[in-house]
């Protein structure tokens, strides 16, 4: 299972970094940290808001280009040993360079300078969703926003947005969302996973997403799933993080198959690896051993999500040439 590819849609750059790796630059830098590690060096967390918390301060100490370079290479080193061979990942304006497009270009070279090493060296791709945070607000987004419209290309793909889905309705991101949009970004936005069905629908309806991160409780609202499968709109699905979270209790309980049965596109990602003891190849296990997933499974998420991806078409063609008969 390992060594097989996988194309990952939905993965938090901060939230991939190794608690190794925070913990070496909070003592480099002097910053006091411990309350975020447990007894056994992991990150502690009690719920999901206290997962937000724990996740603003492990990475505090990221605080240069060079830092964001550093755990770049590291993270897509990481998932090409789980087989990854591309990554979408959500990288904020808000945590790089405060929202300030200047500074945002400098942080942007620093990791697609990182990723032209991982895909030289390991083989690994990777393209950037700009992610406003949504507790932070519709100003910080609509700053967000503007950070991706200056630098809408190959490398920078997407707006989303993730945080804490009670803050806010999605239409007060509307203007940032219509505004990337327009720049030639593709959409994507976190729901469905605190919020209910109905977050779903408002990110798809207010904010016109193509995608939807986690989306996992649309299942409640069976119209929202025939309309989901319908219009093709894509789960990015974090079967790992779910448990660890609490949205449900076992990987036996999570609906991700009953999802893809009803004709819903689903992929499946890892969130935050470190931060949910999880890996591609732990998600696959698990959903061979709990979901009865088998070969012609693994394919279809491979292969829905390379027609997701937000990059290129003659990416997405080499990428399916990786994929061919990988899972038979
Ligand atoms: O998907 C998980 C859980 N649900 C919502 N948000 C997040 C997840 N992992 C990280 N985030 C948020 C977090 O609030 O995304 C932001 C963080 O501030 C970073 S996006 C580069
Ligand atoms: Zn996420």
């Amino acid at each position: 299972m390992k060594n097989l590819p996988k194309i990952e849609l939905h993965h938090h750059i901060e939230g991939a970094a190794p608690p190794s790796f925070i913990r070496d630059l909070a003592k480099r830098k002097s910053v006091d940290i411990s309350k975020v590690f447990d007894e056994s060096g992991g990150y502690a967390f009690t719920d999901f808001w206290h997962f937000l918390q724990v996740y603003e301060a492990a990475t505090s100490v990221l605080q240069t280009p060079q830092d964001y370079h550093d755990l770049t290479l590291a993270v897509l080193q990481a998932g090409a040993e789980h087989g990854v061979i591309y990554t979408e990942s959500f990288i904020s304006p808000d945590f790089c360079g405060g929202g300030d497009v200047d500074a945002w270009r400098d942080y942007l070279a620093a990791i697609e300078a990182a990723a032209n090493t991982a895909t030289r060296d390991f083989g690994a791709q990777m393209r950037c969703i700009v992610t406003p945070v949504r507790h932070f607000g519709p100003d910080k987004a609509r700053a967000s926003a503007l950070c991706a419209a200056e630098t809408v290309g190959e490398f920078v793909v997407g707006l989303g947005m993730g945080g804490d889905e009670k803050a806010g309705k999605p239409a007060d991101f509307a203007y940032a969302f219509d505004m990337a949009r327009e720049a030639g970004l593709h959409l994507t936005a976190h729901a469905g996973e605190w919020g209910g069905p109905a977050s779903v629908r408002a990110v798809i309806d207010d904010l016109r997403v193509e995608r939807v991160g986690h989306g996992v409780r649309a299942i409640e609202d069976p119209a929202l799933v025939d309309d989901l499968a319908e219009r093709g709109i894509v789960l990015e699905v974090c079967p790992g993080s779910n448990v660890a979270l609490g949205v449900y209790q076992t990987w036996a309980d999570h609906p991700i198959s009953k999802l893809m049965e009803r004709g819903v596109k689903v992929t499946v990602s890892t969130d935050d690896p470190p931060f949910f003891h999880t890996t591609m190849t732990a998600e696959y296990e698990n959903l061979a051993r709990h979901q009865d997933w088998g070969g012609s499974e693994f394919a279809t998420v491979n292969a829905v999500a390379v027609d997701a991806a937000f990059c290129d078409a003659e990416t997405k063609d080499a990428l399916r040439q990786k994929l061919e008969g990988a899972y038979d």
